[in-house]
């Protein structure tokens, strides 16, 4: 039976659009694209175009991707709670003069990356058969804390029918403390037969504090903790049975490999991994091999560094489901720099025994420079066709919206930003009245706190 034949659910990425103030601000520690484009000139028109460019793409293969919009850059009100006072233009003025980077902080775009924005578990899984959505806390960095709650915010409008009708649930995220990070999808995997069927959930942390025994990294930080990835399992209502916990390999977020998603990548039973990306790593694929009850297609990359799955992003890759049944693999341009991450992807889309046939390049370049790469760009749900239609708002992006967004951009997103440019009182008009033009496109009640 073809893959696509189970057709009441299908998956479907929710992709994210970077923000008018999109920059290179060093916010992330332990990312070391964001480190290292510490302080370059941006390009936000060329980031938001370049997000369309995979949406358009989807859309050419027949597949229907989403979008959500961006969080509300800057952020004065969380000027205004360090005790900054005046007029808008007046605190980030004052902001800046003290201290730049806590302007670069609200103002940052990270929200693009959606694939962080919550753990989502599809109806067909879940114990009381709802949709459930734990929108992800992001403890680790102020300025990605800063997102859990407009994340919130954003979910519980989009789906306030489905909410309504008993048919899905917004939870708020797990408490932001130090011992209960969550970054969300980003560290979760679902293996499913086919979309619709009950699917194995693996939730990957790297630090436990109730096992100090347990091995760490050294240099960099980990973001997810197990505590978190227990907590989601119980909020998103998944039996037991249906889920594992493995923990990352401490070396690879040493080498900078701060989420599962950089370092293995899967749809439905295809799963691109690195041959140490977990501790234990034997035991971490046999468990997922002994519980999963499809067809597993492990496609382990054994001739590849730490460092050039860091330098290619391979394994933030997207694997997708076509219409016609088939997988394509869509990657960044920087693979195709490094032969032999090439080498391994040509491997794969020429070996007849796994479903993913093509590959496609994209030039992600703006989201790339600050640690991004296309898996990081989307969250996945698994909808059935009901929850789809019952969505509030235009999520779904057709011919027609793909036009009026793309001029949205074209007109609203600067061609070129310095970070000093991220104080000028003229951006944050300019970025409100954008924000302000995409809820009336998505046909959006007022989302954001300078609308209320
Ligand atoms: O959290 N970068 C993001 C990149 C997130 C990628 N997401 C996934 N892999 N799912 C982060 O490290 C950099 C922002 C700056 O430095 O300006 C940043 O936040």
């Amino acid at each position: 039976m073809p893959l696509s034949s189970n057709t009441n659910y299908k998956e479907h990425d929710f992709n994210g659009i970077p923000s008018t103030t999109h920059g290179y601000a060093a916010l992330a520690p332990g990312n070391r694209a964001s480190m290292d484009s510490s302080g370059d000139t941006s390009h936000p028109r060329a980031a938001a175009q370049q997000s369309l460019d995979l949406i358009e793409h989807l859309m050419d293969q027949g597949s229907e991707p989403a979008i959500i919009p961006p969080h509300e850059r800057p952020r004065i009100s969380s000027l205004k709670a360090l005790g900054f006072s005046g007029s808008d233009s007046e605190v980030l003025e004052q902001a800046y003069k003290e201290n730049p980077q806590l302007v670069a902080r609200v103002s940052s775009s990270a929200a693009m990356w959606t694939a962080n924005a919550a753990t989502v578990a599809p109806s067909c899984d879940t114990t009381d058969g709802r949709l459930q959505v734990v929108p992800a806390n992001l403890h680790c960095h102020p300025h990605r804390n800063l997102e859990a709650d407009m994340s919130e915010i954003i979910f519980r409008k989009i789906f306030e029918a489905l909410v309504e009708s008993d048919g899905a649930v917004i939870h708020d995220p797990v408490p932001s403390h130090d011992q209960t990070g969550d970054e969300g999808a980003a560290n979760h995997m679902r293996f499913a037969a086919r979309h619709g069927d009950q699917g194995l959930h693996v939730f990957v942390h790297g630090k436990n504090h109730s096992y100090p025994a347990a091995a760490k990294p050294h240099i960099h930080p980990a973001r997810q903790d197990f505590a978190a990835s227990k907590a989601l399992v119980r909020k998103l209502k998944l039996s037991p049975e249906n889920v594992i916990h493995v923990q990352q390999n401490p070396v690879a977020i040493d080498t900078g490999i701060f989420h599962n998603d950089v370092i293995g990548v899967n749809n439905l039973g295809a799963f691109m991994v690195h041959e140490i990306a977990y501790e234990q790593h034997d035991r971490a694929i046999n468990a997922i091999r002994k519980e999963f009850q499809g067809q597993l297609h492990l496609l382990v990359a054994r001739d590849l560094s730490l460092e050039d799955a860091v330098n290619t992003y391979i394994f933030n890759s997207r694997i997708v489901l076509l219409p016609n049944g088939k997988m394509q693999l869509l990657a960044s341009e920087h693979c195709q720099a490094n032969p032999r991450v090439m080498a391994y992807i040509n491997k794969i889309v020429s070996d007849p025994n796994n479903p993913i046939t093509e590959v496609k390049f994209f030039d992600l370049t703006q989201s790339m420079e600050n640690g991004g790469g296309p898996a990081c760009l989307r969250l996945r749900m698994v909808l059935s066709q009901e929850e789809k239609a019952a969505m509030n708002g235009r999520m779904f992006v057709d011919q027609t919206m793909l036009g009026e967004l793309r001029s949205w951009v074209d007109r609203n997103y600067r061609e070129d930003l310095t970070p000093a440019e991220l104080a000028d009182p003229q951006l944050l008009n300019e970025s409100r009245t954008a924000l302000d033009e995409l809820t009336q496109i998505m046909e959006l009640p007022s989302l954001y706190e300078f609308q209320r």
